[in-house]
């Protein structure tokens, strides 16, 4: 049996064309489903759907063999035990240092002010502000970052941005860019020798399938 771990919404979304490329099908869709176990057309082949931060951890420990995620997801994981073989260039994204619109950011870096930052990228946040030298005090969040600089809880947030338009509808502005964002296919090391003969074809096929 090869599991593939995959998150609820865009990634599942962006990854049935490849899996649909590997000859994978699901006859029922987990937007539509309950079900955290999903079978596909082959026997051998099932979906689990898991939050999108916790695909490494099924991955890392074999609950999962295959599984997809972003890059940001796996820099806080650290990637341990994980294969990343393909970048999958999808689901893309940018990871953004934003601030309220009347917020003097430039000013207050060259000040040396001391910054709070609200993000869920701790990891990210703290390489990010340490390699410029900019000192921070990192407050951790689990999501909707963008209401932080409004209710006074931060200065700046560290978080995604694709369309812009969150930043634009909460008055904040993106301020620096940290990294391109897109997601990986994560193997488990194990897995990859002990099903290898089921696993090297999908990475084959979705290799080729991979829009660039
Ligand atoms: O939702 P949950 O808390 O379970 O986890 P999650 O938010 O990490 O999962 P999900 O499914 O929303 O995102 C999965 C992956 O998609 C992330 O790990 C990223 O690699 C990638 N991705 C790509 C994004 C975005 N684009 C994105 N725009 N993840 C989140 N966003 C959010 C962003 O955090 C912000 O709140 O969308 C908002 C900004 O979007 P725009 O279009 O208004 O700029
Ligand atoms: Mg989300």
């Amino acid at each position: 049996m090869i599991t593939i771990a995959l998150s609820k919404g865009r990634i599942f979304e962006e990854t049935l064309p490849l899996l649909n490329a590997a000859g994978i099908t699901t006859p029922e869709a987990p937007e539509f489903s309950r079900k955290l176990i999903l079978p596909t057309n082959r026997a051998d082949v099932r979906l689990i759907i898991v939050r999108a931060s916790d695909v490494p951890t099924y991955v890392q420990y074999g609950a999962a063999d295959i599984g997809v995620a972003g890059k940001d997801v796996l820099n806080e994981h650290g990637g341990i035990g994980l294969y990343q073989p393909l970048d999958l260039n999808i689901a893309r994204c940018r990871m953004m240092v934003a601030v309220r619109d009347d917020f003097d950011y430039e000013s207050a870096v060259r000040q040396g002010a001391r910054l709070r930052v609200a993000t869920k990228y701790v990891q990210a946040a703290r390489d990010h502000f340490a390699a410029k030298g900019v000192h921070v005090d990192l407050i951790k969040l689990y999501g909707s970052m963008e209401l932080a600089p409004l209710v006074g809880l931060s200065d700046a947030i560290v978080d995604l941005v694709s369309s812009g338009n969150t930043l634009k509808a909460n008055h904040l502005k993106a301020v620096e860019e940290i990294s391109a964002i897109s997601s990986r296919l994560v193997v488990n090391q194990a897995a990859l020798k002990l099903k290898h003969d089921a696993i090297q074809p999908m990475l084959d096929v979705f290799a080729l399938a991979i829009r660039k």
